[in-house]
């Protein structure tokens, strides 16, 4: 089976339940078993203008380390069906979302294609990636961008909060 993790983000209608629906949802992939579940992460939104951002409310961000006899295409397939079953809509870029659910990285593979990049182009970047995924993979290496643990910084922890279990 093949290594992979799943960022996962919500910032409406119930976020918390709706990313704790998405940890289910992602243990029924066919072919597919749920190896770890970060803790969860309230996060402030990043990538958004300073004028807009008191209308977009927090995000609850976890990353999922999943193991897979699918193919990375497949597996995006599957994820982008549970955010569709979640409800998702896209009215414009970025809007809030009920479920976002991101391949972040599969076995080492580097790929450039119009459906998929991978490993993720921002995960290396983004606090609300980078610190649940250090939690449950410490030692992962990110292709380009080295180990995670040495992509830590201070910087990162800016507006994310670990929530109690
Ligand atoms: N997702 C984005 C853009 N900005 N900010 C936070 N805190 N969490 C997210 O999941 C997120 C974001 C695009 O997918
Ligand atoms: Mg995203
Ligand atoms: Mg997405």
């Amino acid at each position: 089976m093949k290594q992979a993790y799943v960022a996962l983000g919500s910032n409406l209608e119930d976020p918390v339940g709706q990313v704790q629906s998405a940890f289910i949802a992602l243990e029924h992939i066919p072919n597919t078993h749920v190896i770890k579940k970060s803790s969860l992460y309230q996060t402030a939104p990043i990538g958004y203008d300073e004028n807009q951002l008191d209308q977009v409310p927090d995000f609850i961000n976890a990353v999922v380390a999943l193991e897979t006899d699918l193919t990375p295409l497949e597996l995006l397939e599957a994820i982008l069906a549970i955010e569709n079953n979640a409800g998702r809509e896209r009215p414009y870029p970025n809007a809030p979302r009920v479920l976002d659910c991101d391949l972040l990285w599969y076995e080492n593979i580097t790929l450039n294609t119009d459906k998929l990049t991978l490993p993720h182009p921002r995960m290396h970047t983004r606090g609300f990636v980078l610190l649940p995924l250090f939690e449950i993979a410490p030692h992962l290496s990110i292709q380009n961008h080295g180990k995670i643990a040495q992509l830590m910084n201070e910087s990162l922890f800016t507006g994310v909060r670990k929530l109690d279990a």
